[in-house]
Formats: structure tokens, C-alpha cells, sequence
């Protein structure tokens, strides 16, 4: 391991940065290793119940590392279906399945498959001066990371396609506007507001917010039918938790729930 990510645990959650800053965070290989380790571990880790996700220095993370595809130094043009089929889409998926919510905290510049992985994120804060830019067009690409899929969603197919095709930076503040991520910061207050929301989130019952994640995730293709039958099969796995039975008898008790995250 070297120290392209950044990892600590404070109070039950734990802050994974990117940390490239000179290259603003832009992923390479190790890059890509070091973090998908690091989620493991989070995911593994009992003291880890919430997790934030945040870049080093003034950018969060600018996609892939361009220096690694210069032409110049290539035999021909690179297969770049395996970077995805190894790298980006295991990365996607991975932070889309972790058992734990995570918080995303864009301190700054996200371009690339950077924003995508932002998108990736169960909560998205941003700093105010951060940007939000598909800047594959520029580069002759398709938005990847599951950008495509992201920005279609939230956004419609006019709003997709007009900032995969333009590769225009959005502002945190239109971000928040147009539903892309929750919520826009100032700077300095960003850590904090991660840190505020994510602490929350790390004493709540972590094991129904897994199957909100599941839920909720199954909704963008579910038919209704489909998604009621969802919903009652995971109430009913949530129902049988430890933490439905705290909640319940906190709540008779008229005292503060202590949830464990237990199933
Ligand atoms: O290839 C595959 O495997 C397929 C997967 C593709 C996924 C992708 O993400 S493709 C898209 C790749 N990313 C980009 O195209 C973004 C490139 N960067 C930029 O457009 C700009 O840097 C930003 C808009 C993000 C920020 O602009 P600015 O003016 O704030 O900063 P800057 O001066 O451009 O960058 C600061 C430094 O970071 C600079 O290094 P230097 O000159 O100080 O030594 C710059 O070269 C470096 N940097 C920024 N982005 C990258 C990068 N170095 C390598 N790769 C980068 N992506």
C-alpha cells in the first residue's frame, strides 16, 4: 500500500480521501486498488457504520489520470473497456452495495468518471465553488462510471444529454436544483456537515438503511408491482431486526432509541 487514499475511523465513521492532490485526485491503478480495499474494510470493519468519502487538497477528483494515456507512449490505441470492466465498474458497483450509507463530501472540482463516483454515493454534499463536469466529450468519450445511467435519471434525457454532449461544468448550487446531488455547503462548513450528517447516520439502525439502499436502488427499474413485493419482503426482514424492536419500544418508552445496526 502506498498513500493514494487516506483512511481514518472517528466515532463510527470512517473518512476514506482521495489523496492525489497534485494531479487533482485523478485515478490510476493503485489508485483504484487502495480505495476498493479501503471500502472492503469499511464494509468489514463492526466500528465502521457510515462512511464519507472526500478528496485531498483544492479538487475532489478528476477522473482518470490522462497521463497514463498519452498516445505518444503507446504501442496503439488502449482497450479502455477493460479499465472499466476492472477498475471503474467494480467501484461503482461496490459503493452501490456497501451495507453502510455513504456520504459524499465534493470539495471541489469533480470531472470525469470523479463526478460519476460522486453520483455513486448515497448522500452528496458539495462545496459552493465546487463543479460538477462530463468531461469525456471532450476527450472523444462516452460518460462512464455509470454517468449515462446517473444523469438520465436525475436528470431527464435533455438535461443528460446536453451536459454529456457539451461537457458545460455544473455549479453545487444548480446541482442542487436540478436533483443532481442533496446539498450545497460553504466551503470551510463542509467537513462538518458531512462529518454532522454521516455521525448521524452512524448511530442510526444501519441495517434498515441497507435495505433502503436495496430498495431504492430496485425502484429505477421496478415496475410498481414489482417494487411492492420488494417492500414487503424487506419490511419483513427489517421487522425481525434488533433495531425495529429498539425503535418500537424507544418510542413506547419515550426515550432515545439506541440502535446497534444489528439484524
Ligand atoms: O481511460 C480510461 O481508462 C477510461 C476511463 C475514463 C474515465 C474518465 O474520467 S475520462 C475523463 C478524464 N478527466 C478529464 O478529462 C478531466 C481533465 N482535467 C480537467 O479538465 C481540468 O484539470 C479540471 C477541469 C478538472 C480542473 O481544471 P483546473 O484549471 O482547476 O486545474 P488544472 O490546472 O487543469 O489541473 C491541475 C493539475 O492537475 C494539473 O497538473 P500540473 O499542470 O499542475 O502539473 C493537471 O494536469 C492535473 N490534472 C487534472 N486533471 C487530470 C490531471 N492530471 C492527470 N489526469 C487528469 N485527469
Amino acid at each position: 500500500m502506498t498513500d493514494t487514499i487516506l483512511v481514518e475511523t472517528r466515532d463510527g465513521v470512517t473518512i476514506v480521501t482521495l489523496n492525489r492532490p497534485d494531479k487533482l485526485n485523478a485515478f490510476n491503478e493503485e489508485m483504484h486498488l487502495e480505495l476498493r480495499a479501503a471500502l472492503t474494510a469499511a464494509g468489514d470493519a463492526p466500528s465502521c457504520r457510515a462512511v464519507v468519502l472526500t478528496g485531498a487538497g483544492r479538487g475532489f477528483c478528476a477522473g482518470q489520470d490522462l497521463g497514463a494515456r498519452d498516445p505518444a507512449k503507446m504501442d496503439g490505441p488502449p482497450d479502455l473497456g477493460v479499465t472499466l470492466e476492472t477498475l471503474y465498474n467494480p467501484l461503482v458497483r461496490q459503493i452501490r452495495a456497501l451495507q453502510k450509507p455513504v456520504v459524499c463530501a465534493v470539495n471541489g472540482v469533480a470531472a470525469g468518471a470523479g463526478a460519476n463516483i460522486a453520483f455513486a454515493c448515497d448522500i452528496v454534499l458539495a462545496a459552493e465553488s465546487a463543479k460538477f463536469i462530463q468531461a469525456f466529450a471532450k476527450l472523444g468519450l462516452v460518460p462512464d462510471a455509470g454517468g449515462t445511467w446517473q444523469l438520465t435519471r436525475r436528470l431527464g434525457e435533455a438535461r443528460a444529454k446536453a451536459l454529456a454532449l457539451t461537457a458545460e461544468p455544473v455549479t453545487a448550487a444548480q446541482a442542487v436544483d436540478w436533483g443532481l446531488i442533496w446539498k450545497a455547503c460553504p466551503d470551510e462548513a463542509l467537513m462538518e456537515e458531512a462529518m454532522a450528517l454521516a455521525t448521524r447516520l452512524s448511530t442510526g439502525p444501519t441495517f434498515g438503511y441497507h435495505l433502503i439502499k436495496e430498495a431504492i436502488h430496485a425502484a429505477a427499474t421496478n415496475s410498481l408491482d414489482e417494487q411492492l413485493d420488494l417492500e414487503r419482503d424487506l419490511q419483513r426482514r427489517a421487522g425481525r431486526s434488533e433495531d425495529y424492536k429498539e425503535g418500537v419500544t424507544a418510542f413506547l418508552e419515550k426515550r432515545a432509541p439506541n440502535f446497534t445496526g444489528k439484524s
